[in-house]
């Protein structure tokens, strides 16, 4: 198949979900447009079948907000015809769906489109009824829909009023790519032997509280001298570093901006700290999960469905923030214990969440959609 893709090429989860995704269906043959304002992070343009299509905005000084919606579905139905698409994937419903309906209406031939929910099209929806409209319009008039969690298929129901097929298929890590591996130097780089190493990944945005990550941290290092790696960057970086001097633990905390290779961290870590207010999924605690790195994190969104608490991590209410500490340490002092949660919850990772299991699924929904049975 030749699918056009969009989404947000910034450091995000969706971004990061649709440049997977492509990439693992160039590599079983189909050919992918990715079409965006800046090449995705991820995006590997030396694996054969991938292109990338700019999409640039006029900026005439009319125009005090740019109308890259307009610019995208231009580009998206001019490609249409270029690269004779079969189809078009858009992740993330505001404006990439209502773009590709316009493409749609223009290209003058059959042109599907699907949608794919992350999490804040919906929720900031929520917050901001004046999208509601639009965004409800959109998801209604796509050819197909998938939610990356029951969480968000039920959320995205109840709170558009919407009656319509929506298929969830959860996010995905390439079992193989993102496994444990032994990297003893890159470790002490960080921790001396008998510290443990914690992780927080995210794009710092305040539904992380990533300040709250910082208090975790600096009850655990008081009773364990322990680092924490901060991975990614975004608005709430400062308070964070800021939060991390004023405990006094602004030593023993590395933030080290946007990263390519997670992979790389999360192999020396011990546990993720995912204190997040809402999370639709939480794709970071599935990366760690694959590198048998348990998360503790909260219990809210489609958290539930990745973490088993107890067995496969540790769920808590936001905001609890001694007890996500205490319970760190508890699986700190207690290696064995560790050791079994990172074990099992690679395995759920292996059961539910491997590209190989869940890409099929992506196909027969494009299939389904060209067959205009969705
Ligand atoms: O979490 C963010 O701020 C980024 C956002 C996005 O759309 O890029 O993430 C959402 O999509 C991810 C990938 O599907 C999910 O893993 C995240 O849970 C979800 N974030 C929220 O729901 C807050």
């Amino acid at each position: 198949m030749r699918i056009g893709v969009t989404c947000y090429p910034t450091y995000g989860g969706s971004g990061i979900v649709a440049t997977e995704l492509g990439k693992e269906l160039a590599e079983r043959g189909h050919e992918l447009h990715f079409i965006s304002y800046a090449q995705p992070i991820r995006l590997d343009m030396a694996q054969p079948r991938i292109f990338f299509h700019e999409v640039s905005v006029s900026n005439y000084p009319l125009f005090d907000f740019p109308p890259y919606a307009l610019a995208l579905a231009s580009k998206m139905a001019e490609l249409a015809e270029s690269a004779r698409l079969d189809l078009l994937h858009v992740h993330y419903a505001i404006p990439h769906s209502v773009s590709a309906y316009l493409a749609q209406a223009i290209a003058g031939r059959r042109l599907p489109f699907i949608t794919t929910l992350h999490g804040t099209d919906i929720t900031l929806v929520g917050a901001d009824r004046s999208y509601l409209p639009i965004t409800r319009f959109s998801i209604a008039a796509s050819d197909g829909v998938t939610a990356i969690s029951q969480y968000l298929r039920e959320r995205t129901l109840r709170e558009f009023d919407l009656q319509r097929a929506i298929e969830v298929i959860p996010n995905f890590v390439n079992c193989e790519r993102y496994r444990r591996r032994p990297l003893p130097e890159l470790r002490r780089r960080f921790a001396q032997d008998q510290e443990a190493v914690l992780a927080h990944l995210s794009n710092f945005r305040p539904v992380k509280r990533v300040e709250d990550a910082i208090q975790i941290f600096a009850r655990i290092t008081a009773a364990h001298p322990s680092r924490l790696l901060m991975i990614g960057d975004g608005p709430d970086r400062a308070a964070a570093e800021h939060l991390s001097r004023q405990l006094g633990v602004g030593e023993r905390v590395y933030f080290l901006g946007k990263q390519e290779r997670i992979e790389e961290y999360l192999s020396i870590s011990d546990l993720l700290l995912l204190p997040s207010e809402l999370e639709s999924f939480g794709l970071a605690a599935l990366e760690a999960m694959a590198h048998q790195v348990p998360a503790i994190a909260t219990r809210v969104g489609g958290l539930p469905e990745v973490i088993e608490d107890g067995r496969t991590g540790r769920l808590f209410q936001v905001g609890e923030t001694a007890a996500m500490a205490e319970a760190a340490l508890e699986l700190l002092l207690s290696p064995e214990r560790l050791r079994q949660m990172g074990e099992a919850a690679r395995a759920q990772v292996e059961e539910r969440f491997c590209a190989s299991a869940i890409i099929p699924r992506y196909e027969a929904m494009y299939q389904k959609v060209l067959d205009g049975l969705a």
